[in-house]
């Protein structure tokens, strides 16, 4: 499924995640990496939050963020770009949801809605992520995502979970 509502640049969010090797740094250089990005511009970078692991729990704390990003890349050309960042990281993919130097994902990418086995946006479990929505409220207040309605809205439903701005 692949929806081509979008003409010319789109507005994309990156959520960024890091909780192994100095996670604040690692946050950091990645969203310099993203302003390197061809045929992109880095527009906003939220705080840097950090919250208790979501899964496994013996795993140390992570670092959040989110970016805002006009791009003519299309979804899956971003999706390469953001893991040949992880990779330049030294990211090791070990069990689902384990600790990891650097975690970019692609939390929404203009009004589309597409899934395929590479890709699948709005990035699932958005909806239910504190570190997701809260990072992500606080650079598009008024964002309404694809298929699942307001950040506002999304941000009302979900607690904190631990989650606390740096
Ligand atoms: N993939 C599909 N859609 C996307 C997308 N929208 N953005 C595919 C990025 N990748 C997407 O991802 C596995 C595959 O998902 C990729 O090859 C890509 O083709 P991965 O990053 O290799 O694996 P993963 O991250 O271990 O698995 P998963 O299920 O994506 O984990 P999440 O959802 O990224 O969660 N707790 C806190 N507090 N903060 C965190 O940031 N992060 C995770 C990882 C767990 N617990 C956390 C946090
Ligand atoms: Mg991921």
């Amino acid at each position: 499924m692949y929806s081509t509502k979008n003409k010319g640049p789109v507005t994309a969010y990156i959520g960024l995640g890091s909780n192994l090797d100095n996670p604040v740094q690692h946050v950091q250089t990645a969203l310099d990496e993203l302003r390197q990005l061809p045929d992109s511009r880095l527009i906003s970078c939220s705080s840097l939050y950090r919250s208790p692991p979501m899964g496994p729990a013996d795993q140390p704390d992570y670092i959040n963020a989110a970016a805002a990003l006009e791009t003519s890349l299309n979804p899956h050309r971003l999706l390469t770009e953001l893991q040949s960042i992880e990779q330049q990281h030294g990211r090791k993919r070990e069990r689902r949801w384990g600790a990891r130097t650097l975690d970019l994902d692609l939390l929404v990418y203009g009004e589309s809605q597409l899934s395929d086995e590479e890709l699948t946006v709005p990035h699932p479990g958005l909806a239910e992520r504190a570190f997701v929505l809260y990072p992500l409220q606080e650079i598009a207040n008024t964002l309404m995502i694809p298929g699942l309605g307001a950040i506002q809205s999304l941000v009302a439903e979900c607690p904190l979970n631990g989650l606390e701005k740096l």
